[in-house]
């Protein structure tokens, strides 16, 4: 057979093994891995590594953001800015703004998306009130159409579901076989905390961390994982900051609940500290959770080198710093509660764990592939992605396992004007990245394409 193209010489990462094998791609698609392959176009790929495109099953992109406030990434930055750093499909959240229904606030997204993007896009979903609408017409017309996973919040006003409106969507998940997300963090308790902080004047950026300590993590992802227990559904447990939260979801997954997990580079590289500098600097590290400390950050990598997490994502979710559109929004220098939440790592998660986890030696390749791409196939039911393998879609990202950067704003492509790894060093950075077998970024540069599709996804199998 002749293939259309053929990577050959590269260590070639498939599921649970690494092989020397040529890898010849037809029609956009994985044909054959062997030797001696032919193809009509060949890249000579010696001495790097073939992974399987990145997928980011965590972004948020043109999410509304309150009044006045604006997400630094549209479609095309964002897209772009992936697949400077190795991936080639991520998932941002749908939010219907106020008044919209959710059925709209999809419509809103795909026409944000429609000819924007570098590689391809599959939107998850957020509920944020379960009115009949919501539940009894838009969610099962949604999942039908491919929009298997939905995220619901236990914190934040106008987001917060109570519990049981959150066993609501949970038995609608469980009628539909979609996957329920949660971003588990105790309102009550942060309230509580944040009053007190500013009646004491204590109202700098460290104060986020400070009024989200890990036990509100901890309470909120035990009820979540109770509540899944109760309504008899898998659930995912996004954005784990801390041991105590990953203890809560072994505890429920050793009561036979299926707990999925999902863990970011802010908590094994970040800590609170970074949001405690002078004047106004530590909005830059503003997200929720917040990052913690280094003991929590071993019990992360802990949890990550005995398969404890099921996928690393980065949450991005971009705003400038010098903006009173971003970080720098009306209010935000007198209380940290009006600080936008949220920061970049659309363009960074996957070296950050390469350097960190694969080089430093604490996960192996076919790890690092599991965990960035193949699990996030899987579980959110992206069938034709996500592994190096006949018949998947040619998603594949050449790395130089050698090459060394250090992380620097001038050189990244998201709309953000900063980088929470300002100055961090990394061995090992993707340097092409194949979307379908067309190559969507060569050397640290993208090509302008537009040929992301957005991709519908069957159930996910653990909601089966
Ligand atoms: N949760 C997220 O998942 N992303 C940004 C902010 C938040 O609270
Ligand atoms: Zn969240
Ligand atoms: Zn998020």
């Amino acid at each position: 057979m002749i293939h259309d193209l053929v990577i050959k010489g590269a260590r070639v990462v498939c599921p649970g093994v690494v092989s020397a094998c040529d890898i010849g791609i037809l029609e956009g698609r994985i044909a054959t891995l062997g030797t001696a392959l032919e193809g009509r176009e060949v890249i000579d790929a010696t001495g790097l590594i073939a992974m399987p495109g990145g997928i980011d099953s965590h972004v948020h992109i043109s999410q509304p953001s309150g009044p006045g406030v604006e997400m630094a990434d549209d479609f095309a930055s964002a897209t772009r800015a992936a697949a400077c750093g190795g991936n080639t499909t991520v998932m941002p959240f749908c939010l219907p703004e106020e008044g919209q229904t959710l059925r709209e606030a999809v419509a809103a997204y795909h026409a944000k998306a429609e000819g924007q993007c570098l590689i391809d896009v599959s939107f998850h979903l957020i509920v944020k009130s379960v009115d009949p609408v919501t539940l009894g017409q838009d969610l099962p017309a949604l999942i039908a159409q491919g929009l298997t996973s939905f995220k619901v919040f236990m914190t934040y006003q106008g987001m917060r579901l109570s519990d049981a409106e959150i066993l609501q969507v949970m038995d609608v998940a469980r009628a539909q076989g979609a996957l329920t997300m949660v971003h588990a963090e105790n309102e009550d308790a942060i309230e509580f905390l944040r009053d007190k902080a500013e009646r004491a004047g204590d109202i700098q950026p460290v104060f986020h961390a400070r009024t989200r300590p890990v036990p509100v993590e901890r309470e909120a992802t035990h009820r979540a994982t109770t509540l899944a227990e109760v309504a008899d559904v898998p659930v995912m447990i996004v954005h784990v900051s801390n041991g105590a939260a990953l203890d809560e979801i072994q505890r429920a997954k050793a009561r036979g609940v299926k707990v999925l997990s999902e863990t970011c580079p802010q908590y094994i590289t970040l800590t609170a500290d970074d949001l405690d500098r002078a004047g106004f600097e530590g909005a830059k590290w503003v997200c929720s959770p917040p990052p913690r400390d280094t003991g929590e950050q071993a019990a992360i990598w802990a949890g990550l080198k005995q398969g404890a997490f099921d996928v690393f994502s980065s949450d991005h979710c971009p705003f400038r710093f010098a903006d009173t559109a971003g970080k720098d929004a009306p209010g935000a220098r007198a209380s940290f509660r009006n600080i936008p939440n949220g920061i970049p790592g659309i363009e960074t998660r996957l070296p950050i764990l390469f350097s960190e986890g694969v080089v430093k030696g604490r996960i192996s390749l076919t790890s690092f592939a599991a965990l960035t791409a193949t699990n996030h196939a899987r579980i959110y039911g992206l069938t034709d992605k996500g592994a190096i393998a006949v018949g998947k879609d040619a998603d594949i990202v050449l790395w130089d396992p050698a090459l060394q950067k250090t992380i620097t704003q001038a050189d990244l492509l998201h709309g953000s004007d900063y980088t929470p790894w300002e100055g961090f060093s990394v061995t090992g950075w993707p340097v092409r990245t194949l979307l379908r077998g067309v190559t969507v970024m060569l050397d640290g540069a993208p090509t302008g394409g537009t040929g992301g599709r957005h991709v519908a996804r069957a159930c996910p199998d653990v909601a089966r």
